[in-house]
């Protein structure tokens, strides 16, 4: 028996990682059809070998988390990659990806990449905002081959996720960090793709320090659909110190009177835009809620 993870699922079978870093193709054993059992990309298993790379999957272990887009398991980070520019930075979109990634519990952290393009603007109101709010933040360039060890080492030894809107660098990072990996990038081959809705399977691609990471494809619309209006303000950090001093407890720092986060917005000590996307997030999520 052999302990690994599940790398990728194509057709019927699941490619298994080994401890030793040997890939194995694998089938599962009946009784996983018959009871059900869901098996994810990312999942931790155990494995009997056969003759040369093929294997028998036996046993799959209990899964800490599960990212839901893409669905992949034990993911422990999501790097959330933008851009200054081509494609112009989208604040709302990195505040949705945030709040994803903290309703999962995840550690996020975030890169501006294509730093080679005029970013000053970007670079400050990044700084402002998220370092303010306890984030990571780093500056890239795939094209000119900057801030990558600084990512990479973030990457090292972690089961990562790249998200961040089509066109940012994510795949032309992923290739500066290992090179070999040879994935396709360019905006028109991915337009045209989501354009066909073709679907790309996810992969988990191993790092040679360690560590697998998983690249994923553009979307047009990302939907807060697990997050509820009471765990929302959990997901703003930089609210944690100010929430304890409001009137109401639980308190949705909207219309109620005495809010210590609307005063903290008011006098700069939480960022306004991060303030505005909250109220944004909170319609939302209340008008989910209301339809159920
Ligand atoms: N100027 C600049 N262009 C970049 C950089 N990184 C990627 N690109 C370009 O941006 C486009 C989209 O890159 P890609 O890696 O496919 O983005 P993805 O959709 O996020 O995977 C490609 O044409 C890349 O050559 C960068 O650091 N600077
Ligand atoms: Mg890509
Ligand atoms: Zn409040």
């Amino acid at each position: 028996m052999l302990r690994g993870i599940i790398i990728r699922a194509v057709g019927g079978f699941y490619d298994v990682r080994a401890e030793d870093g040997t890939e194995y193709r694998c089938s599962a054993r009946g009784r996983f059809k018959k009871d059900g059992t869901a098996i994810y990309v990312g999942d931790r298993v155990c494995i009997t070998p056969l003759f040369g790379q093929e294997g028998v999957l036996d046993a799959v272990e209990l899964r800490e988390t599960l990212f839901p887009r893409p669905q992949i398991a034990n993911v422990e980070q999501v790097v959330i990659v933008c851009a200054p520019q081509n494609p112009q930075l989208s604040l709302q979109l990195l505040d949705r990806l945030l709040v994803l990634a903290e309703n999962e519990q995840l550690r996020a952290i975030i890169c501006m990449n294509k730093e080679d393009l005029p970013h000053e603007e970007a670079k400050q109101s990044l700084r402002n905002l998220y370092e303010n709010a306890g984030y990571l933040l780093f500056m890239t360039s795939a094209k000119f081959g900057q801030g990558i060890e600084e990512l990479k080492q973030q990457l090292c030894g972690r089961i990562s996720v790249l998200a961040g809107p089509s066109g940012v660098g994510k795949s032309s990072l992923l290739n500066c960090i290992q090179p070999g990996l040879k994935l396709r990038t360019g905006e028109i081959s991915e337009r045209l793709k989501s354009g066909r809705h073709t679907t790309r399977q996810v992969e988990l691609l191993a790092l040679d320090c360690g560590g697998l990471v998983a690249d994923t494809p553009g979307f047009n619309q990302l939907l807060l659909a697990a997050v509820s209006s009471q765990r929302l303000p959990l997901c703003f950090p930089e609210f944690f110190s100010f929430a304890p001093q409001c009137r109401f407890n639980p308190c949705r720092h909207r219309s109620e009177p005495d809010c210590a986060v609307k005063k903290a917005v008011a006098s700069g000590k939480i960022g306004e835009s991060r303030y505005k996307n909250y109220l944004v997030f909170l319609d939302e999520v209340l008008t989910q809620e209301r339809r159920y």
